[in-house]
């Protein structure tokens, strides 16, 4: 097996859990954040900055990485980690996500999907084979099913045919992948139906993949709505094997998340608003651009330990943002990613003394719940 769960500990209270997830590449700690290097670069920062930052696995994405530069090309240059020089963790996501993304551009059979390029308008077509090819060809140490995540809302009957192409689909995608030491998992939909989640996630289980994708989530619903969904979800999967929410990393959801048992998130958030001026802090949102801040010479967040907040003002901050340096971006991103990977430290080590609950709590009174 490529990729081994072994759990630490257990919140008695919650469905919480401190893991471990070995890999060929290291052990990287759960539950984990993954930032998004969606071009093989996680947007301002170095890899060498990633690692100070104590990222263990990134994210990137088969469908950008096959736009530009091509998975040949990336194979050439001896896979994505040589390529980016990034020696810890990679995950590709299949692409199905992004394709299904492009709405009108695309055109869904039981083949496969055929799309136009974002970028030229060219025409191209994503079968689960093909997508296995692109994967094994990037070279990530875990990889993703392809899969159709339908939109929100959508009806019983749309949900459940769509689970059963995304079933039939990750069954192609077993079949043909073969690379030694790379993991590949399914990935769970069903919509917003309790029903579907619940069959999803058993015949997923059924075809025994070394982890679970829980897909189809943060895709417009209430937060409420998409706790319920891990609420019946999580229950069916073994727990012996990792659990990954796709595409969610507010911090509220990362502590929902964790509480209901998922191992592992990624999500562009962190990156997204820091080139928008948004910091997340202890203390919740922080819009730098603010005229409240011309003048603030304290820290961005003083309770947090990054380089961003140890050596620069919000006043500071405030002016390169203002300024448009690209410097903002960067120490803004260097925080936000600091904050969500320390925050998944912290619940970890809440986790293993027992004092989840607890933990949870009191990051919640002090960060303010987030509104959808
Ligand atoms: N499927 C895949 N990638 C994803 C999703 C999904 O459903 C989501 C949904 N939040 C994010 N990324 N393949
Ligand atoms: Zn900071």
């Amino acid at each position: 097996m490529s990729v081994r769960y072994e759990l630490i500990a257990q919140c008695p209270e919650t469905g919480a859990r401190a893991g471990l997830l070995h890999t060929p590449r290291g052990t990287f700690k759960t539950p984990i954040f993954m930032p998004v290097g969606t071009q093989a670069t996680v947007k301002t920062m170095t890899p060498e900055e990633l690692q100070d930052l104590g990222a263990e696995i990134i994210l990137s994405n088969t469908y950008h990485l096959y736009m530009r530069p091509g998975e040949a090309l990336v194979k050439e240059a001896g896979g994505l980690h040589r390529f980016m020089n990034w020696p810890r963790g990679i995950l590709t996501d299949s692409g199905g996500f992004q394709v299904f993304s492009l709405g009108p551009l695309r055109k869904i059979t039981e083949e496969g999907v055929s799309f136009k390029s974002h970028i030229d308008g060219s025409q191209h077509f994503f079968s689960p084979e093909k997508v296995m090819q692109i994967q094994m060809d990037l070279g990530a140490d875990i990889i993703m099913a392809f899969d159709e995540c339908p939109p929100h809302p959508s009806t019983w009957e749309y949900a459940r045919n769509s689970l059963d192409v995304t079933l039939r689909w990750a069954r192609r995608c077993q079949q043909a992948h073969h690379r030694e030491g790379q993991a590949l998992f399914g990935i769970t939909q069903g919509g917003m139906y309790a029903d579907l989640r619940r069959e999803s996630a058993q015949r997923f289980v059924e075809m025994d993949f070394p982890g679970y994708g829980i897909g189809g989530l943060s895709v417009g619903e209430p937060k409420p709505l998409m706790y319920e969904m891990l609420d019946v979800t999580v229950p069916e999967l073994p727990a012996n094997k990792p659990r990954y929410l796709m595409g969610v990393g507010s911090p509220d959801c990362l502590l929902e998340g964790v509480a209901r048992g998922v191992d592992m998130f990624d999500c562009v958030l962190p990156t997204r608003v820091a080139r928008n001026g948004l910091a997340m802090t202890s203390t919740g949102k922080v819009v730098i651009r603010n005229a409240q801040y011309a003048r603030d010479f304290e820290p961005l967040d003083p309770n947090c330990s990054c380089s961003t907040c140890r050596n620069y003002s919000r006043a500071y901050l405030r002016h390169l943002y203002k300024a448009e340096e690209i410097l903002a971006y960067r120490l803004l991103t260097m925080h936000n990613l600091h904050m969500l990977l320390q925050l998944m430290r912290d619940m970890r080590q809440a986790i293993i003394d027992g004092s989840f609950v607890a933990f949870k709590k009191s990051f919640l009174a002090r960060y303010g719940q987030e509104s959808q």
